[in-house]
């Protein structure tokens, strides 16, 4: 069944990409996205600048990533804004709480999750609301699509863009992840890697703590991962690392109550 789904991925993406100018994005990604293509998707920034992505998961609370908050945890300074352009955003909310989970120690990447809650609701329109969240039983095959979206660099080190980017990647199984030439077993069970060994498309920095999704049957989305580190971005062997969300599942509810 994962043949039919990836084809009906890659059919909408592609004619996504045919419908407008295509250009080299996020690292190597299709093109900008369009107002509510992504609609779980926010940006989380420190003093009004962009610093990470987060991913809404009801109309209360944010999933990022952990290394997000280093020496920046207070949460007064952050805000969460919602659309497909930073300037202007179409909603924007101060943040109430950020928990960083217990095992999360820098500068080591092992259990890079966070969770942001807002200091108001957020009405779910078509344009912005939740993403789904995978049972902790689920098991996401290697080798399926998923999408990766953010207003991270479009190059290493290179010029962030105002409109948020997509771009399709695989996703790789660990084993292959921890080869010698890859990341030499640097690989946790709280990690997934997804991209393409032959570099080319990726996330990059101020992508992290955004979402990895994939789509079901009935096209609902699911938060598989978030993104979290990687040598660099796009490079041969380096593909991207995420948090593997299903292993977090119950620690979300743990947490938030969803
Ligand atoms: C970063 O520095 C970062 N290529 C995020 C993602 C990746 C590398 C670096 C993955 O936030």
């Amino acid at each position: 069944a994962g043949g039919r789904y990836d084809f009906l991925l890659m059919l909408i993406l592609s004619v996504k990409s045919m419908a407008k100018s295509s250009s080299l994005r996020i690292v190597g990604g299709l093109s900008s996205a369009e107002t509510g293509d992504w609609p779980w998707q926010a940006s989380l920034q420190y003093n009004n600048v962009h610093r990470c992505g987060a991913t809404l998961i009801s109309n209360t609370w944010l999933v990022s990533a952990a290394h997000c908050f280093r020496d920046m945890s207070h949460p007064q300074k952050w805000t969460a804004t919602f659309g497909a352009l930073l300037k202007p955003p179409s909603l924007k909310r101060s943040v109430k709480t950020i928990i960083i989970h217990e095992k999360y120690r820098y500068p080591e990447h092992d259990y890079d999750i966070a969770l942001v809650q807002l200091s108001k609701r957020v009405e779910f329109t078509s344009s912005i609301h939740r993403v789904c969240l995978p049972e902790p039983s689920e098991t996401f095959p290697y080798n399926i699509y998923a999408v990766i979206t953010g207003w991270g660099a479009l190059t290493n080190d290179g010029p962030t863009p105002n409109a948020l980017q997509e771009a399709t990647v695989k996703l790789i199984d660990s084993n292959t992840c921890n080869k010698k030439e890859v990341y030499d077993g640097d690989i946790t069970p709280r990690m997934l890697c997804a991209g393409y060994l032959e570099g080319g498309v990726d996330a990059c920095q101020g992508d992290s703590g955004g979402p990895l999704v994939t789509p079901d049957s009935r096209l609902m989305w699911y938060l598989v991962g978030i993104v979290s580190w990687g040598d660099e971005c796009a490079k041969p062997n380096k593909p991207g690392v995420y948090t593997r969300v299903t292993y977090f599942r119950d620690w979300i509810t743990s947490k938030t109550g969803i």
